[in-house]
């Protein structure tokens, strides 16, 4: 429990203060790294974080100016602003990936917190005599993508959110899926008393239908409540017990009823999980990379790649957009760049990525659009965090094809492949048949003796200048 004596108050004055002074002066950039679970905003965030750190021993990252033009002084991780959340494992999750037996992060299940503050000479002749070298401080969380998902949740009811849950299990696969939950639900007594045991057991049902939805094979995305299907610390808590449910009939909702109790858990959901999230989390941004694997869901299908961009426009719409200034970022701070970055790229040859930048423009157009409208600076662009496959260009069968090398996920050694082509735009329904798209994931893969100690990727540094650029300037 917090004590308000004197030296609590001045601490937290002066933590107030010390934020304060950061914002108005402009040298703290909070980075959304938003994007669906397996996305890759983990190794995004770990291998941006590393790439900063050891920018001065010579990395490469050419379309960064502040590398190249010889102005960076330096990169370190610093003490988060947030005391009670849990430090993002940098540390950890980099050894994995460049270890003698390099792994991938495990899919996380709890947000972390990272600052990092980055040392640079100014290169405006004012900012140089106010002050010789200026420090930025760089602010990211990671989390599960799956509670991004609760984000739209915040702007429904019970009986609006339950409609939009059965209109979606209209249509294939969730209407087979979603069969022998329905079929539990029409049992269950709505309008008698709730029993603790039959909330559990329903939502439990519930949930089994949102994790076979996940499941690899069938790759949705639009699954709420998020934290159903990765709880992390609230596991078995009746806040997590409940599920939609068909309107109710001309009796309307029985007073103690277990329909009654059901919304109310919904609504407590929102307040005490998706609110939290958000307010404390989300509401703060100023800077926003959204991250998509658009090859996983091509090999998915038609149904997985259209709700993949459902959830993305969904949750897009619950952060604020729009120019920064003074004011804005004291009070109401708001998204003023955004970058949309189809990750991944090392999954296909040099030559497919100009298809994939296509691609991811159609796919994000409307919600670009809508940011661009606000006045956002937007840009989209195909992006490896961590490059696992070289191209490999030789002749076949009379043509020129390029091909990707590579160690393929869950195999030891490496394989050339030809991955296929990625289509500019989104294929019409008779154009996905079953074996079109099969885009392989890989193994990580240590840098070579003459990539240098710096782990390869595909266009980091531009993503870094557009987010960062202007304000190491
Ligand atoms: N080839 C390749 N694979 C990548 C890259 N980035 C991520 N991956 C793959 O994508 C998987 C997921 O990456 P993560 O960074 O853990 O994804 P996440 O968005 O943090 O996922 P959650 O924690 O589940 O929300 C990894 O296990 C890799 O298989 C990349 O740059 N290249
Ligand atoms: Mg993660």
């Amino acid at each position: 429990m917090k004590t308000w004596s004197p030296d609590f108050l001045l601490q937290e004055f002066g933590k107030r203060m010390d934020e304060w002074v950061h914002l108005t002066m402009d040298r703290t950039v909070r980075l959304a790294v938003t994007g669906l679970n397996q996305s890759g905003k983990t190794v995004f965030t770990t291998t941006l974080i590393h790439q900063l750190l050891h920018a001065l021993q010579g990395s490469n990252l050419p379309s960064f100016l502040v590398t190249l033009e010889n102005r960076l002084q330096g990169a370190k991780v610093m003490l988060q602003p947030d005391m009670d959340v849990p430090t993002f494992q940098y540390d950890r999750y980099i050894r994995a990936l460049l270890g003698t037996k390099p792994t991938w992060p495990v899919p996380t299940d709890a947000l972390s917190e990272i600052r990092l503050a980055i040392r640079f000479k100014p290169s405006g002749l004012l900012s140089k005599r106010i002050s010789p070298t200026t420090t930025l401080y760089l602010d990211i969380i990671d989390y599960p993508g799956e509670w991004l998902l609760d984000l739209p949740m915040l702007s429904l009811s019970f009986e609006a959110w339950s409609a939009q849950t059965f209109q979606l299990c209209e249509e294939e696969p969730r209407l087979s899926l979603s069969a022998s939950w329905r079929h539990d639900l029409a049992n269950l007594p709505l309008s008698r008393p709730a029993q603790d045991e039959t909330l559990r057991r329903i939502s439990e049902a519930y949930t089994e239908f949102l994790l076979a939805c996940k499941h690899p094979t069938i790759g949705l995305s639009f699954l709420q409540p998020g934290r159903f299907t990765i709880p992390g610390d609230l596991k078995g808590a009746p806040l997590l017990t409940f599920c939609p449910l068909p309107p109710p009939d001309a009796d309307g909702v029985v007073v103690g009823s277990l329909r009654e109790e059901m919304g109310k858990r919904y609504e407590s959901y929102k307040k005490f999980i998706i609110e939290t999230f958000f307010k404390r989390h989300f509401s703060r941004f100023d800077r926003q990379i959204v991250l998509l694997d658009l090859l996983n869901a091509l090999n998915r299908g038609p149904g997985a790649f259209s709700d993949m961009q459902t959830a993305l426009e969904a949750i897009l719409e619950n952060f604020r957009y729009g120019p920064s200034n003074l004011l804005s970022r004291l009070f109401y701070p708001r998204i003023d760049k955004l970058l949309f970055a189809a990750t991944k790229a090392d999954f296909v040859a040099a030559n497919q990525h100009h298809n994939m930048e296509r691609l991811l423009r159609r796919l994000v157009a409307r919600p670009a659009n809508d940011a661009s409208f606000l006045g956002v600076e937007i840009q989209t662009q195909a992006l490896s965090s961590l490059r696992c496959t070289r191209t490999v260009v030789r002749d076949h069968e009379g043509r020129r094809l390029s091909f990707v090398q590579g160690i393929p996920k869950g195999r030891k050694s490496e394989s050339l492949l030809f991955p296929g082509e990625i289509p500019e735009t989104v294929p019409d329904a008779h154009e996905w048949d079953a074996n079109r798209f099969n885009f392989m994931d890989f193994e990580p893969r240590r840098p070579s003796d003459a990539e240098g100690p710096f782990p390869p990727h595909i266009r980091l540094d531009q993503a870094l200048e557009f987010l960062l650029g202007d304000k190491l300037r």
